[in-house]
């Protein structure tokens, strides 16, 4: 093949169509029973994008985007799970995909200067590049936990949800992990459970989603201008629309910033990122971002009944953005509910999981089932878990065994024709994914046409290139107050990963501008051969 794409979510049918339409010969393997990446494997009840779903899907194609009805704020799961599956069937893309194929091995083979690709299928492909589609929240993490495997009830992580409706009526359930897909499966298990437990270590921000349908004239205007309001997105900082900030917090009156913060929070068009963006230094000084932490604090106190349940509710060790916040559905109301109780694993951890439920270092909780909303080893988990080999055979884990290096998060010196969409050093997790997805995957097609173009065999960062970005994004995360979290972000809920930051900060706009900048001079830092 010309291409081997691995994954086949929202990166990996994209780059199939990108470069299938340039007359590239394209093979994707995808380890899901389908298309769909994220939208395929995280099924759980509640699961839904905490972007717009104006914002959320395609621009590539202008048809596409004016045929397609959202029909909701935020789309949940299976309507995205639909989304996807009409662009593979549109675009006759699963001639090109198999299924249930998981790629393990990934070797450069210097002299033939191609990469041979293994799965665990027992295929062997060749190709001149590979297409890293693995996506940022894909490899997913089960707690370190002695016991699991003794457990006599049923267990499920969010991440790897059956495709069978699975029903908690009447049963005592654990739920562990209050981030996004906690805080989204929470309210709609304890609307069945008959006792619900929530195991939570971190508490975070939760915003409402106010989720409703979309007015259909808001639909019509956004396609009427489409071209437009990508554009906007494509230049701002998180990917997702917003008017830029002029004013410090800590500029205005304690009134103004509290009508502000009134209408993300209540208005039916809120966004968790309309709180980091409205005011300039959100996410640069803590005195700043203090003010929108308290605002949510004090929002969870007059929602929840019980004091002292609020009280562990509300998050104090980390500022406000530094974790992604989630958008949630009646989830802080949960836990008004007699039969819904808060275990604080901060103050009483999880010892062990028994054959009957969890013991905390307090006591026994006895459950039918344990729901690990535990999250992923985010960005470069899906990478390290595939056997990559560069030049000389070096194993990337090993190239990456003190954190990531890539040049522009897109390209590893040593690994030449590897392309990681999204990946470790690109703004990736801190954006909204389908333009931070777009915009690598048009870059990478130029790059290929390029060097079809010269009759180049190979594309690869130099090392002095690669060194420096990676200062770089290191650099910029000091400049904020991310590292302030021990968030996925930094590898902290990984044991053992090293702490660096992963995404970066700088944001979509200027990154964009920084890739296009590097192509337009030639592909600076790059050797073509
Ligand atoms: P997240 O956001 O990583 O959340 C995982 C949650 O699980 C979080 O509350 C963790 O607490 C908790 N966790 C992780 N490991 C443990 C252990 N060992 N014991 C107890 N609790 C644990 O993953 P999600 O799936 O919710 O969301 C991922 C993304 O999807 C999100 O950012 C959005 O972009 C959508 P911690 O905070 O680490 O203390």
């Amino acid at each position: 093949m010309d291409v081997v794409v691995v994954g086949a979510g929202m990166s990996g049918l994209y780059a199939l169509h990108r470069l299938r339409g340039a007359g590239l010969t394209v093979q994707v393997f995808e380890a899901g029973g389908d298309v769909g990446g994220t939208w395929y494997w995280n099924r759980y009840p509640g699961a839904r994008v905490d972007v717009k779903s104006m914002e959320y899907n395609f621009s590539f194609d202008p048809d596409l985007e004016q045929d397609w009805e959202w029909t909701e704020k935020y789309p949940p799961q299976e309507q995205l799970r639909r989304y996807f599956d009409h662009v593979a069937d549109r675009f006759d893309l699963r001639r090109d995909i198999q299924l249930k194929t998981r790629v393990i091995e990934a070797v450069y083979a210097e002299p033939a200067q191609r990469w041979l690709v293994r799965t665990d299928r027992g295929d062997e492909v060749t190709a001149q590049y590979v297409i890293m589609a693995t996506g940022c929240l894909s490899a997913a993490k089960l707690p370190e936990v002695p016991g699991l495997e003794r457990f006599t009830g049923r267990w499920y992580h969010t991440g790897h949800w059956p495709e069978e409706a699975v029903d908690f009526t009447g049963e005592r359930v654990g739920v562990v992990g209050t981030g996004s897909s906690g805080v989204h499966v929470i309210p709609l298990i304890a609307r069945q459970a008959a006792e619900l437990t929530v195991f939570q270590r971190t508490p975070n921000f939760v915003i409402p989603a106010n989720n409703h349908p979309i007015d259909p004239e808001h639909q019509r205007s956004v396609k009427s201008n489409y071209a437009q309001f990508r554009q906007a997105n494509r230049e701002s900082a998180f990917g997702t629309a917003f008017p830029l900030a002029t004013k410090s917090a800590l500029q205005v009156s304690d009134e103004e910033r509290t009508a502000y913060f009134d209408q993300h929070w209540y208005g039916p068009d809120n966004h968790p990122a309309g709180l980091l963006v409205g005011y300039t230094d959100m996410i640069t000084s803590r005195e700043a971002n203090d003010t929108v932490a308290r605002y949510v604090r004090d929002r969870i106190a007059e929602i929840v009944d019980d004091p002292q349940v609020a009280a562990t509710l509300q998050p104090v060790d980390h500022p406000f953005g530094t974790k992604r916040p989630c958008v949630g559905t009646d989830y802080y109301e949960t836990y008004n509910l007699p039969h819904v109780n808060l275990v604080d694993l901060r103050k009483t951890p999880i010892t062990e999981i028994t054959p009957s439920g969890i013991r905390t270092s307090e006591q026994e909780h006895s459950l039918d089932a344990i729901v690990f909303a535990t999250g992923f080893d985010a960005i470069t988990g899906a990478l390290s878990r595939i056997d990559i080999r560069g030049r000389g055979g070096l194993a990337l884990t090993e190239k990456w065994a003190e954190g990531p290096r890539t040049y522009l998060g897109i390209a590893v010196a040593g690994f030449p024709n590897l392309f990681t969409v999204t990946g470790p050093g690109s703004p990736s997790v801190l954006s909204n994914m389908a333009v931070s997805i777009e915009q690598h995957i048009e870059w990478v097609a130029d790059v290929i046409a390029a060097l079809r173009e010269r009759g180049a065999a190979t594309f690869e960062a130099t090392i002095e290139a690669e060194g420096a970005w990676t200062q770089h994004v290191a650099d910029v995360s000091r400049m904020t107050l991310y590292p302030a979290a021990d968030s996925y972000y930094l590898g902290a809920n990984v044991p053992g990963k090293p702490r660096v930051f992963l995404p970066y900060a700088g944001g979509v706009g200027l990154y964009r501008e920084k890739c296009d900048e590097v192509a337009a001079n030639g592909y600076e830092g790059f050797t073509i051969a």
